[in-house]
């Protein structure tokens, strides 16, 4: 059986990032499908911290709403992780991801820890206002996160502290924006783009990243968007590429992550219930983080990746 884990979950039901309405149900639909009591059914700690609640008024929407929810968010998560928690924050747009690294960044500053995140997406939402075709800033997180210039508004200190955009790996990508890709490219933010996973697997590539963190001992944040899986087993999101990650895959991708026992928290977001299809995009995301957090077929690693890690 796996170590049991301290869980903070928070739900942030924020839609003002993206301009589909629905993703504000994601955490209710995320808990309907059973979240919480499976991560407790795997012997976990869960404290379900509710929903983020920011008093947005005055500000309905843009960077600074945006920047009201960032705020809340990552004093939640950081009171998470002061508390020796693991952070599992529940879309919700991805703009949310603004306030979850921003919180892991600081924790992370204190103890000198460098912060890696994978991000898992079929996007590599790297815009600016200026690149953005959509002016959506679920498109934008990274580029703000990393330093970019336009988002002054959006976090509460002077001297935050920069993601290091060599530390974050786009995984899954399979739609960029012709600025974002400029961006993404003279930033030299790390992708494993569907093109390499089509040639190499998602192992490869995944072990790579994996063993980077290990070897330079840091907090690994990932990123989970639903539209990294095909539209064909998670419909429910309002920015559907096709070509996506296989159920499988994404298991593999999942106890993978488990097994390093690097992950340090966890974002999982865009999953809009209203274009579900009888929970079915939900169920295979609770699938999903029950694989990250342990659930396995035997109650040991499988003999091919005992076999593989003794190489
Ligand atoms: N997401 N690149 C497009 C835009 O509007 O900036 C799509 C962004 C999708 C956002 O995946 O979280
Ligand atoms: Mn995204
Ligand atoms: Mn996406
Ligand atoms: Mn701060």
């Amino acid at each position: 059986m796996s170590e049991t884990t301290r869980i903070a979950i928070i739900g942030v039901p924020i839609e003002i990032g993206t301009s589909e309405p629905g993703a504000l149900m994601g955490p209710a639909a995320l808990r309907t499908a059973g979240l919480i009591r499976t991560l407790a059914d795997l012997g976990h700690d869960v404290e379900d911290a509710g929903d983020v609640a920011p008093d947005t008024s005055g500000a309905a929407r843009g960077l600074p709403a945006v920047a009201r929810w960032t705020r809340a968010l990552s004093e939640r998560v950081t009171a998470a992780l002061e508390g020796g928690a693991l952070p599992v924050v529940l879309g919700g747009d991805h703009s949310l991801s603004l306030g979850s690294i921003d919180a892991v960044l600081h924790h992370c500053r204190a103890s000198q820890k460098p912060v890696f995140v994978l991000w898992l997406d079929a996007h590599a939402d790297f815009n600016t206002p200026d690149t953005s075709p959509s002016g959506n800033v679920h498109g934008m997180p990274l580029a703000a996160l990393c330093g970019e210039p336009g988002f002054s508004e959006l976090f509460a200190d002077q001297d935050r502290p920069f993601l290091d955009p060599t530390r974050v790996h786009l995984f899954g990508l399979r739609s960029i924006d012709v600025g974002e890709r400029a961006l993404v490219t003279k930033a030299r933010v790390a992708v494993t783009d569907m093109r390499a996973i089509d040639e190499f697997g998602v192992v490869a590539p995944l072990r790579r990243i994996l063993e980077r963190v290990a070897t330079e001992d840091g907090h690994l944040h990932v990123s989970f968007d639903i539209d990294f899986l095909d539209p064909g087993i998670a419909p429910a999101v309002g920015t559907t590429v096709p070509g996506g990650a296989t159920f499988r895959e994404a298991h593999l991708i999942m106890e993978m992550l488990h097994d390093s026992g690097l992950v340090g928290s966890l974002d999982v977001v865009e999953l809009n219930p209203f274009l579900d299809e009888r929970g079915r995009s939900a169920r295979v995301l609770v699938e999903l983080v029950a694989s990250l957090f342990g659930r396995r077929i035997l109650d040991r690693p499988t003999p091919v990746i005992e076999a593989v890690s003794a190489q």
